[in-house]
């Protein structure tokens, strides 16, 4: 039997885990000499890329030694937690990344907790120790603080440490020893990360913990093997989720090495690998023994926190757009992101809209960005929380939120949080003049607070967060104070006019642009919605000079991404989505039907 062993390597966003496997990767020799590898090579999707962000977790092997590693890395950011959840069941150990200057953050301790849950030791790895500022001693007593906080066993609190710059490739178990490669870590994972349970003898089980296609064969399963073999052209049982059964034989089994795959004919309990044959194979189902099938239990993902309605675009730009605008397309492509995705959840809502709900922001934005370089056209609601009742409570969703701010802007950090519901857990001043604060607060009071933050601490603030638990519901959280500028016209925005109405706030369009009535385009600088008209030209009479045109000063408008519209539009605005545009409206098009609604809901306060 292969000697296997498998590993997640766990963080909080940045703290340097894809880069680390980098290193091993290169250190192992699993690349022939001549290979150029990318940098951060894990990161293989387009929008990892270009946002230097791990989104989905993905798997790699490397052979040290007479041992195979099967390594995961998984994403770093609160949005995408569920990744982590669902691949700690597929391992044996985790490497635990702490950032040797930041220490633990919100999501340092909501991965810690969910590997410590599973029983696993980590093997803590403070990294960047190389990084200016850094202290590997204070960081290291937060992580045992942590561990002792999270109910760690004995055997945990004895985990190992060991020290690295992963960009510099190299581990330490002791911060004098030398500088060197690698070695220590491969060391540690051999000898502090347990051998894989179960056995080659037993009956078949196994489970899948990830998606993938290929033209060729169809649905593949990425698949934890945890008892019996796996062999090319033999029969199993799929079992899913729900109990449903169906026989299938596997068609192709590819074996992982390094960044490539390669076709296998059989692999056997411990080992990971990729399945195909089975059409309908999902994520958390088990793959059986035909005769004795016992399946594994589910996965559990903590449930989705955050919801937004996505809906088909009904305004007068509809269609001129995107590819795919129909209801049916929308729901198709949702259908098929929930199949992988299992931290996500889509609702139909009748009227063309579904809710899509999942753990945060980004994780919606993420997925409405790709939608929107296939071709979707799409409108998106202000995202909710997603409440829930217990024994008669209403009860919503709360955050551990970290904020690291120059000392200066402190007190407007405090101020701001506390409107917004936060209750602050913490206070302590950082070696490097910055301030850090600890807050617990609804998952309501964050949205939209980014941007504010930013503005409050003049770029300067650094703001982190990560789920808790749901709570009692908190009471009314205050929102945007400024209001829209609204075109009253449709055409096409004129120079003269955004020139003029610089004055009553921050522009969102251009000239040229298409605008709509109903369109917001731009914040106004008060409360409450403004309708204007972008379209209106200059009078032709009454110009004192001929090249008036020429002194007029546009000032760059604020660009509107899908993120930075997320956080600013209000329960009665929209985001319209589609391949080349992102703008914001308002619900209702029609002024008159917004004024009376406007009333109403003054009337009602
Ligand atoms: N100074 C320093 N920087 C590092 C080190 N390791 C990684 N980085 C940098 O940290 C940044 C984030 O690295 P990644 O490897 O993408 O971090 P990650 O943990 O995979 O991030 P997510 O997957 O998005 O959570 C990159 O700019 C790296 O170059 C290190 O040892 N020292
Ligand atoms: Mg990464």
């Amino acid at each position: 039997m292969q000697k296997i062993k498998n590993i997640a390597v766990i963080a909080h966003v940045d703290h340097g885990k894809t880069t680390l496997v980098d290193e091993l990767l290169q250190q192992s020799g699993t690349f022939e000499a001549h290979q150029q590898v990318e940098e951060r090579a894990m990161d293989s999707d387009a929008i990892e890329k270009e946002r230097g962000i791990t989104i989905l977790s993905k798997n790699t092997a490397i052979v040290y030694g007479d041992h195979k590693i099967n390594i995961i890395d998984t994403p770093g950011h609160a949005d995408f937690g569920g990744e982590v959840e669902r691949v700690l069941k597929m391992v044996d150990g985790v490497l635990l990344l702490v950032d040797a200057q930041e220490g633990v953050m919100p999501q340092t301790k909501f991965v810690l907790k969910k590997a410590i849950a599973f029983g696993l030791i980590p093997v803590v790895v403070i990294n960047k120790i190389d990084k200016d500022g850094s202290d590997p001693d204070r960081v290291m007593d937060e992580v045992f603080d942590l561990l002792v906080a999270l109910d760690a066993n004995d055997e945990q609190l004895e985990f190992p440490v060991l020290y690295a710059a992963a960009r510099d490739g190299y581990a330490k178990w002791d911060m004098e020893d030398e500088n060197k490669d690698m070695t220590p870590l491969f060391e540690a994972i051999l000898s502090k990360v347990p051998y894989p349970k179960g056995s080659a003898d037993n009956d078949t089980q196994a489970q899948v913990f990830t998606l993938d296609s290929d033209n060729f064969v169809g649905r593949i399963g990425i698949t934890r093997i945890f008892n019996g073999k796996v062999k090319k052209g033999d029969e199993y049982l799929l079992v899913k989720a729900c109990g449903a059964k169906s026989k299938s034989r596997i068609s192709k089994l590819i074996g992982f090495k390094g960044l490539e795959r390669i076709d296998i004919a059989e692999a056997e309990a411990g080992d990971i690998v990729a399945i195909a044959g089975f059409n309908d194979i999902d994520v958390g189902d088990s793959i059986c023994d035909t005769q004795n099938p016992v399946a594994l239990d589910p996965m559990h993902v903590e449930e989705p926190t955050l919801s937004v309605i996505m809906s088909v675009n009904d305004g007068p730009l509809a269609g001129t757009e995107g590819k795919h605008v129909t209801s049916n397309k929308i729901r198709e492509r949702l259908a098929k992101e929930m199949e992988t995705n299992i931290a996500m959840r889509m609702e139909p809502m009748g009227d063309a809209s579904f809710k899509v709900s999942g753990r945060g922001e980004l994780q919606i934005g993420i997925l409405a960005e790709n939608m929107r370089r296939e071709g979707f056209e799409f409108l998106l609601a202000r995202p909710e929380v997603v409440t829930k009742e217990e024994n008669g409570i209403k009860m919503e969703p709360f955050e551990h939120l970290v904020v690291d701010v120059p000392e200066e802007f402190q007190g407007v950090a405090i101020e701001k949080l506390g409107k917004r519901k936060a209750n602050m857990t913490s206070l302590n001043p950082m070696p490097d003049g910055t301030v850090r604060l600890e807050f617990e607060i609804p998952a309501r009071g964050l949205i939209g607070f980014r941007n504010e933050f930013l503005t409050d601490t003049k770029g300067e603030g650094i703001m982190n967060h990560s789920y808790l638990e749901y709570r009692p519901y908190s009471g009314v959280v205050e929102s945007r104070t400024p209001g829209a500028l609204v075109s009253m016209d449709d055409g096409e925005a004129v120079a003269f006019s955004i020139f003029n109405l610089q004055a009553r706030g921050v522009m969102f369009i251009k000239p040229q642009d298409k605008v709509y009535s109903g369109m917001v385009i731009g914040e106004s600088s008060r409360p409450g919605d403004l309708d204007v008209n972008p379209l209106k030209g200059k009078a032709l009479t009454n110009m004192r000079t001929s090249g008036a045109d020429d002194a007029i000063k546009l000032v760059t408008p604020r660009a509107i991404s899908l993120e930075t519209a997320m956080e600013w539009i209000e329960d009665d605005e929209l985001i319209e989505i589609t391949p080349i545009s992102v703008r914001i409206r308002k619900k209702s098009l029609d002024p008159v039907v917004r004024k009376r609604l406007a009333r109403d809901k003054k009337n009602a306060k």
